[in-house]
C-alpha cells in the first residue's frame, strides 16, 4: 500500500490494531517535535513515541536545581520559522530548565504537534519486516507501530548511567538522580545532603544545594574545568548581530565548527605573549560564553596538547585563586586531561561554594567510596551520616538511549546491540547498514554533543526529511546505508580524532564512563560546517554509500566513501578551490615565484627555534644564500643539508620555513636550507650540482655552522627531495661527504609519467599533472631527463645511505617515490615507507594547517634521529602524550 494511502488513515487506532504510519519517531524533545512538525508538513504520517507525560526530552527529565543551558539561549533555540523566532523572547543569557520547558510546550502547541504524540509510551522491541519493508514497533502502551521509517530521536543524554555503587539499596534516606528529578518539590532545608559527582549537572546543582542544605558533602572523583557563566540578560553585542541580521547570523552558525557563529581562529598561541594570552584569556573569562572559550583564544588550544596547557594553567589559577583552602583547591584542580577533551561546565558560583562553612568536598582519589549504606556514604578512610544522596554521576551517553533501551532488529534479524558491541558504527551518525530505514538524530558519529545541539539537530531533521521525500518521489520504499560508506566513516572519524584532544581524555565522549562499555571517540569531532558539506555532498553524488530499493524501481547504488581526504587536507583544498585559481603555470616562472611568496605569508608563522641565521656558501657561479635553524637545545647538533620543494623553479629557505623549523625542533638537528638556483634561468644540472656541492661545502664547515663533525644527512620536499636523492648518489661517486641518512618527501624521483597516480591526481590536489609537465620541461630537455641526477631512480642505488621515503595518496608523484622506496629496498638500502593515506603533496609542509601531518613529521624525526645515532624522544606538542594523561583512543595511523 503506497504510503500517501497509509496517511490518509494514520495515528488513529484502537488497543488491538497495529497503527500504520509512514514515520515513527521517538522522543518528543527538540529533535523529535521539529521531526513531527517537517515530516506533516511534507506529506507524511507521523507518531511520536514518548515514555514522558509531556514534552521535552531532556528537558523534561532533568529538572534538578539549577539546570540551565550553557550555549546562549539565543543560539539554543529553533530557527526553522522565523515567525516563531519572534514569537519568543528568552528572558535570559542562559535560560532555566523550566523556560526552556516551557518553550518546548509553546512550539509543540504552536504547531499543535501534542495530538500525534502518544505520550508514556515506551517502545519495547523494533524489528525489520523484510517482506513488508517496514518497521514493526510493539509498545508498552496500547497498539503497536508498523512503519515505513524509524526515527530515534532519543538525545544523546537520556539513558542515566547507574552509580556502580555497593549498597544503595541500604540507604533508608532520600535519594535523588539529577537526570530524573522528581515534579514535585524536594525539600533539602536543614538537611545533610551528598552529592556524588562533578560534571555539568553536579557543578550546575551543588550551589544551590549548598544554599539550602544544613550540610552538603560533595564526592569527587575526578574535578572537571568550570568556567563563570556570567549569567543575566542576553549580552548586548550578540543580541545585535542576531538582529541586525537574523538570517545570516543563523546561517552562520550552520556553518561554524561549534555550532555558534564565532569566527575561526588563526592565531596560534606561540604568536603571542604571555601578556597578549592573559589578555585574551581574561576577556573569556569575563565573557562566560563556553563555545567562546573553547574557539577564540588561540587555535591550537584544540589540537594541540602545548597550546592547551596554556590555557588550562590560567584556568587553574583563577581555582586556586577562588578557593580559599589550599587543599580543598588542589583536589578541585583538573589534571588528568587537556581542557576541552572532557566536556566544560559553565557554573554559577561553583568554585567560591567550596569557601562555605557548610560545604566539605570529599576526595574520592584519596578515598574511594566503600559503600552506601543504611545511614550514609563509607570511604576507604571514614564515615558520612546524610539524610539525601542525590547521585550527579552521568548517562550511558550516544548509545545508551539506541542500544539499550530496546532490542531494535534489522536486516536478517541482526540486533543492533550485537553489531554495536565493538562501539557504535554508523554512516554519517545518521544510519547504520544492516538496519534499512532506521534514522538516528544527532546519532554517534555526527557532530551533535560537540556543537550546538539545536544547529545540528536541525541539519539533521532536515537532511532526514528531504531525503524521505526524494525517495517518495522517486519511487523507493528503503534506504540502507552500505558496508563500504560505514568502514569509511570510521575512517574519516578516526583521522578527525586525530584533529582535536578528546582521545587524551577518558569521558562519556569516548565510553569511558561505562564500566565495560566499548571505548573510542563517539562524536564527529570534524566540526558542524564541514560535516554539513560532508552530507550535502552524499546527496549530491547520488546518494553516495546509500543502497535505495522500492516495488517498481531499478536498484540504485552509487558505493564509496565520501571523505578518503584527510579532514584538514579536505578543508584546505575546498578552501583552495573556492579560490579558483588560475594554473600556476599560467602565471609564468616569475609571476609563479610571486605568487607562492604572496600566499606564504598568509601562513602561520614557523615555530620558534633556537636560533636562525641567513648566510651564504660559495658554490662554482658565485655564493648561494643559506638559512640555517638552530635547536635550543645545546650543541653540536648533527646537521641536516635541506633542499626545498618548488619544481626547480619555485621556493626558497621562505617557503618551506615551516617545515623546517618544525623538524628542527622535531629532530634536535640543525637544519641548514639551501637555495640552489632555479630553473629556467638555470636549467639541469644546475639545482643537483648546486645541492651536491652545498652539501659537500656544509660537511666540510659544520664546526663553523656550529654543527656536529661527522656525517650529514639530507632532507628534501618534492623537487627537493628529488636534490637530496641525487647528492646522495653524487657523494657516494665523488668521495663524500659522508651522509647518514636521506629524508625524501614526495621525491620526484624518475621522468616518465605514465605510474597510475599522475592519472588518478590529475586535478584536484594544487600539485596538477600539467603543472609537472610544466617544472620538468623549465627545468630539462628530454634529451637530458633520463641522466641520474634528475631521474635518480634511473641511477646505481647500491651503497646509499638509509631512507626514509614519504608519499602520499593524492600525489601525482606518489608511486615514483613508492617505486624509488622499492627500488632501494632491492638494492640493499635499509628504507622505510611513510604512505600518508588522505594526503596531498603539500600535506607535510602545511605545517600548522595540515594538523594530521604532525604524526608523519613526528616518524620522519624519528628516523632521522635513528640515523644519526640519537636516542628517541617523546614526541612533542600534539602528538606529546602529556604525563598523566589517559593513553590515546583511536588515534588513527596514516
Ligand atoms: O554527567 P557527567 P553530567 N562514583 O558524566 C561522577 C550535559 N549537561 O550529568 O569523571 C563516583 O559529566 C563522574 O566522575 P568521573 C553535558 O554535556 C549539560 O554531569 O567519571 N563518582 C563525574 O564527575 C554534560 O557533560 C548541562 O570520574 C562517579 C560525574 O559523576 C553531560 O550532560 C547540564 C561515579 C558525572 O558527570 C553529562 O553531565 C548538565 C561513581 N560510581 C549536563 N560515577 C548544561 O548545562 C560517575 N561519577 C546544558
Amino acid at each position: 500500500m503506497p504510503d500517501g494511502m497509509v496517511a490518509a488513515r494514520a495515528s488513529e487506532s484502537t488497543n488491538s490494531e497495529t497503527q500504520q504510519i509512514d514515520v515513527a519517531v521517538v522522543g518528543a524533545g527538540f529533535a523529535g517535535l521539529y521531526l513531527l512538525h517537517r515530516l506533516r508538513k511534507a506529506g507524511f504520517s507521523a507518531v511520536v513515541l514518548e515514555e514522558a507525560d509531556d514534552v521535552g526530552g531532556t528537558w523534561y527529565w532533568n529538572r534538578y536545581p539549577g539546570a540551565r543551558c550553557d550555549i546562549q539561549t539565543i543560539d539554543y533555540s529553533y530557527t526553522f520559522d522565523p515567525e516563531l523566532e519572534s514569537a519568543w523572547k528568552w528572558s535570559e543569557k542562559y535560560a532555566t530548565q523550566p523556560e526552556i520547558l516551557r518553550y518546548l510546550g509553546f512550539v509543540a502547541d504552536r504547531y499543535d504537534l501534542r495530538r500525534d504524540i502518544r505520550f508514556g509510551t515506551k517502545v519495547t522491541a523494533a524489528t525489520w519486516d523484510e517482506g513488508a519493508q517496514r518497521w514493526l514497533l510493539t509498545t508498552d502502551n496500547r497498539a503497536k507501530v508498523s512503519c515505513r521509517h524509524y526515527i530515534m530521536a532519543t538525545g544523546c543524554l537520556s539513558a542515566p548511567k547507574p552509580p556502580e555503587i555497593e549498597g544503595v539499596k541500604d540507604f533508608k534516606g532520600e535519594v535523588y538522580f539529577t537526570s530524573r528529578w522528581p515534579h514535585a518539590e524536594v525539600k533539602l532545608a536543614g538537611k545533610r545532603v551528598a552529592v556524588i559527582g562533578t560534571g555539568s549537572s553536579g557543578i550546575q546543582a551543588i550551589p544551590l544545594i549548598a544554599e539550602q542544605a544544613a550540610h552538603l558533602t560533595v564526592f569527587q572523583r575526578t574535578p572537571n574545568f568550570a568556567l563563570p557563566a556570567h549569567n543575566g540578560p542576553a549580552p548586548a553585542d550578540r543580541l545585535a548581530l542576531l538582529e541586525g541580521d537574523h538570517a545570516g547570523y543563523r546561517e552562520q552558525a550552520r556553518w561554524s565548527l561549534g555550532g555558534v557563529p564565532w569566527p575561526q581562529q588563526t592565531v596560534v598561541s606561540w604568536q603571542l605573549s604571555d601578556a597578549e594570552r592573559r589578555e585574551r584569556f581574561e576577556k573569556a573569562w569575563a565573557t562566560g560564553d563556553l563555545i567562546y572559550i573553547l574557539t577564540q583564544l588561540w587555535a591550537d588550544q584544540a589540537v594541540d596538547a602545548d597550546g592547551n596547557a596554556l590555557l588550562a594553567d590560567l584556568i587553574r589559577e583563577k581555582i586556586r585563586s577562588t578557593v580559599h583552602d589550599p587543599e580543598t583547591a588542589a583536589a578541585l584542580t583538573p589534571h588528568d586531561h587537556p581542557f576541552g577533551a572532557k566536556r566544560p561546565c559553565l557554573d554559577t558560583n561553583y568554585y567560591a561554594t567550596y569557601n562555605r562553612p557548610n560545604v566539605t568536598l570529599v576526595n574520592l582519589r584519596q578515598e574511594p567510596i566503600k559503600a552506601i549504606t543504611s545511614s550514609g556514604i563509607t570511604t576507604d578512610k571514614r564515615g558520612f551520616d546524610v539524610d539525601v544522596i542525590v547521585f550527579a554521576t552521568g548517562f550511558d551517553a550516544m548509545t545508551g538511549a539506541i542500544r539499550a533501551v530496546h532490542p531494535i532488529k534489522g536486516r536478517g534479524g541482526k540486533s543492533l546491540s550485537d553489531v554495536w558491541a565493538h562501539g557504535p558504527q554508523t554512516y554519517l551518525g545518521l544510519t547504520v547498514a544492516g538496519f534499512p530505514n532506521l534514522f538516528m538524530i544527532t546519532g554517534p558519529g555526527s557532530p551533535s554533543v560537540l556543537s550546538n545541539m539545536a544547529v545540528s539537530i536541525e541539519q539533521h531533521v532536515d537532511w532526514v526529511v528531504d531525503r524521505l521525500t526524494a525517495m517518495r518521489e522517486a519511487g523507493f520504499a528503503a534506504i540502507e546505508a552500505t558496508d563500504a560508506a560505514q568502514a569509511g566513516w570510521a575512517r574519516h572519524m578516526a583521522d578527525c580524532s586525530m584533529l582535536t584532544l578528546h582521545r587524551l581524555a577518558n569521558t562519556w565522549y569516548t565510553g569511558a564512563n561505562v564500566p565495560g562499555k566499548a571505548q573510542g571517540v563517539m562524536p564527529y569531532t570534524g566540526g558542524v560546517g564541514p560535516y554539513r558539506s560532508i552530507c550535502n555532498e552524499v546527496v549530491g553524488q547520488g546518494m553516495l554509500g546509500f543502497r535505495l530499493t522500492g516495488p517498481n524501481v531499478p536498484e540504485q547504488c552509487n558505493d564509496g566513501e565520501i571523505v578518503r581526504l584527510q579532514p584538514d587536507v579536505r578543508l584546505v583544498l575546498n578552501m583552495l578551490a573556492e579560490m579558483k585559481l588560475p594554473p600556476l603555470e599560467s602565471f609564468g616562472s616569475q609571476g609563479a615565484r610571486d605568487f607562492v611568496a604572496q600566499f606564504n605569508a598568509a601562513r602561520p608563522a614557523g615555530r620558534p627555534v633556537g636560533e636562525v641565521v641567513d648566510g651564504t656558501l660559495p658554490s662554482t657561479d658565485g655564493p648561494l644564500p643559506y638559512r640555517l635553524y638552530r635547536p635550543a637545545t645545546p650543541g653540536p647538533h648533527p646537521i641536516v643539508v635541506y633542499f626545498h620543494g618548488g619544481g626547480w623553479v619555485l621556493g626558497d629557505a621562505q617557503s618551506d620555513d615551516p617545515f623546517c623549523r618544525d623538524m628542527c625542533r622535531r629532530t634536535g638537528m640543525i637544519f641548514v636550507s639551501v637555495g640552489y638556483r632555479h630553473a629556467p634561468e638555470h636549467r639541469f644540472p644546475t639545482a643537483a650540482e648546486d645541492g651536491y656541492a652545498a652539501a659537500r661545502w656544509i660537511a666540510e664547515h659544520a664546526t663553523e655552522l656550529g654543527g656536529k663533525v661527522g656525517p650529514v644527512l639530507v632532507a628534501g620536499w618534492s623537487a627537493g627531495g628529488n636534490i637530496a636523492a641525487v647528492t646522495c648518489q653524487l657523494a657516494r661517486d665523488r668521495g663524500g661527504p659522508q651522509i647518514a641518512g636521506q629524508l625524501l618527501v614526495c621525491p620526484v624521483t624518475d621522468c616518465t609519467f605514465d605510474r597510475p597516480s599522475y592519472n588518478d591526481n590529475v586535478t584536484g590536489y594544487f600539485l596538477t599533472r600539467s603543472l609537472m609537465y610544466w617544472f620538468w620541461d623549465l627545468y630539462s630537455s628530454p634529451a637530458d631527463r633520463a641522466d641520474p641526477r634528475v631521474s635518480p631512480l634511473r641511477g646505481k642505488l647500491a651503497g646509499l645511505p638509509p631512507a626514509y621515503v614519504v608519499t602520499c595518496e593524492f600525489d601525482p608523484l606518489r608511486d615514483e617515490g613508492i617505486a624509488y622506496a622499492d627500488a632501494l629496498a632491492a638494492a640493499g638500502i635499509a628504507v622505510e615507507q611513510l604512505q600518508a593515506r588522505g594526503h596531498f603533496h603539500s600535506s607535510f609542509t602545511m605545517v600548522d594547517v595540515v594538523i594530521t601531518g604532525v604524526s608523519g613529521r613526528a616518524r620522519m624525526a624519528e628516523a632521522m634521529r635513528r640515523f644519526a645515532g640519537l636516542p628517541q624522544e617523546p614526541r612533542q606538542g600534539h602528538e606529546s602524550v602529556r604525563q598523566g594523561l589517559p593513553r590515546e583512543v583511536d588515534a588513527a595511523a596514516n
